[in-house]
Formats: structure tokens, sequence, C-alpha cells
């Protein structure tokens, strides 16, 4: 079971947006997944909310509209369209890549952005890309490095190490976890993550912490 404290479970799908104008108002709290296509970001929002929300494909860039769960309470996920990926008419690509754009600069209620890239090939220039925005803009950043089932453990905990210690240099607000939507590895983090950024950090013991 996974232990949060936002159920994520309950999240449910709004709406699919070409452009910004259609999204949902901008109030509340939203946190985007991003990455390239087919980094696995739809799979990570299944694997979170426990649900076949969005859609995922083998053939990278089939999300191609900014997808809005409500997890209630003026709280959203969004599933953003996947960049970089080379084989997508010139004409549908400028179009999707346009409205993820838009959205990672005009929206206000983008609270933090959880940042997919494959284990085996992480740190491409447009993820470094949207990496130095996030920073830049003061947004946090939660980098899932996904697919970790296809590493044995010593390489992957070795992954892991390199790119904290290439993200570090940055001196942004960035975490960084080993992830796979196929064996829950790194769910818990992601969660945890979340909920800090939806309500705040986990107090244990209100009286301490007031002191
Ligand atoms: N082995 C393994 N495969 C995964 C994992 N997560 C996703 N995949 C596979 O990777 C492919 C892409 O996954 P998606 O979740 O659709 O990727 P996406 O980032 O949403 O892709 P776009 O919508 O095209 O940008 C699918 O074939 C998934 O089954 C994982 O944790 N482990
Ligand atoms: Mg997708």
């Amino acid at each position: 079971m996974l232990k949060s404290r936002v159920k994520y479970n309950q999240a449910q799908f709004i709406t699919s947006a070409p452009d910004i104008s259609k999204l949902p108002p901008d109030t509340g709290i939203e946190v985007a997944f991003a990455g390239r296509s087919n980094a696995g970001k739809s799979s990570a929002l299944n694997t979170l909310t426990d649900q076949k929300l969005a859609r995922t494909s083998k053939t990278p860039g089939r999300t191609q509209l900014i997808n809005t769960f409500s997890l209630g309470e003026d709280q959203r996920l969004i599933d953003l369209p996947g960049y970089g990926f080379a084989k997508v008419p010139l004409e549908m690509k400028k179009k999707w890549q346009k409205a993820l754009g838009e959205y990672l600069q005009r929206r206000k209620c983008l609270k933090g952005i959880v940042v997919l890239m494959d284990i085996r090939h992480p740190l491409k220039d447009l993820d470094m890309d949207l990496i130095n925005w996030a920073i830049s803009s003061n947004i946090p950043v939660l980098a899932l490095l996904t697919k970790a089932d296809k590493l044995k453990q010593g390489k992957r905990k070795a992954e892991v190490l390199q790119v904290r210690r290439a993200l570090a240099e940055l001196n942004g607000d960035i975490t960084v976890h080993a992830f796979s939507s196929l064996k829950g590895i790194g769910l818990n983090e992601l969660a945890w993550k979340l909920d800090e950024w939806y309500l705040g950090p986990f107090v244990k013991d209100k009286t301490e912490a007031t002191e």
C-alpha cells in the first residue's frame, strides 16, 4: 500500500487540452510530469494513481495533449507531451511543443516538475534545458530515473549517484531517485515529494516544530 497523505488513487481525468487556453483555471496547485518521449511519464502517472488514467505506448509521441487529472481540492496532476522525438511530422511536433513551452512558462499554479529520464540515457540536452529552466524559475524538480528495472542494483545505484552529483552542481532544489513503474521502485519517494508540494513538509511532532 502506498503510504501518502494525498490520495493519488482517487485521481480523476478532467481534460485533454491542445493548448493552455483550454486548461482549468490557473488556481490551486499543479504538478507536471515532463520528459523525453517514451521516458515513461504516462506509465509513472498510472502507477502512482493505481489506475489506467494516461495512455501509454511503445511508440514515442503518444501523449500529444496536456492531460489533466484532478486530485480534488484544486490539486491537479499534469501529463505533458514528451519532447525530443525526431520521427514525428514537423507540423505536429511544432504544435505540441508550443503547448509544452507555453504551459511551462505561463502556468502560475505549477508548483513542481517531475522530470522523467530513462536511467540508461539521462541528462540529454533537452532534459538539461528543462531542468535549468526550472531552477531559474524557482520551481523544484524531482528527477526520476525511469525503467530502473532494466539495470542490476549495483549499476542502478551508481547511475543515481552520478546523476545526483551532476545535478548538485546546479545548486537548485533538485531531488533524484531511481524509478520503475513495472516494479514499483521509487514509488513512495515520488508520492512523498508530491505530498510535500501539495501539502507542505510533513511535520511529525507539531509541538517540536513550533519551538
Ligand atoms: N521496463 C520498463 N518499461 C517501462 C517502464 N515505464 C514505462 N515503460 C515502457 O516504456 C514505453 C513508454 O512508456 P510511456 O509511459 O507511454 O512513456 P511517455 O513518457 O508517456 O511517452 P510519450 O507520451 O510518448 O511522451 C512503454 O512501452 C512502457 O511500457 C518501466 O518502469 N519499466
Ligand atoms: Mg505519455
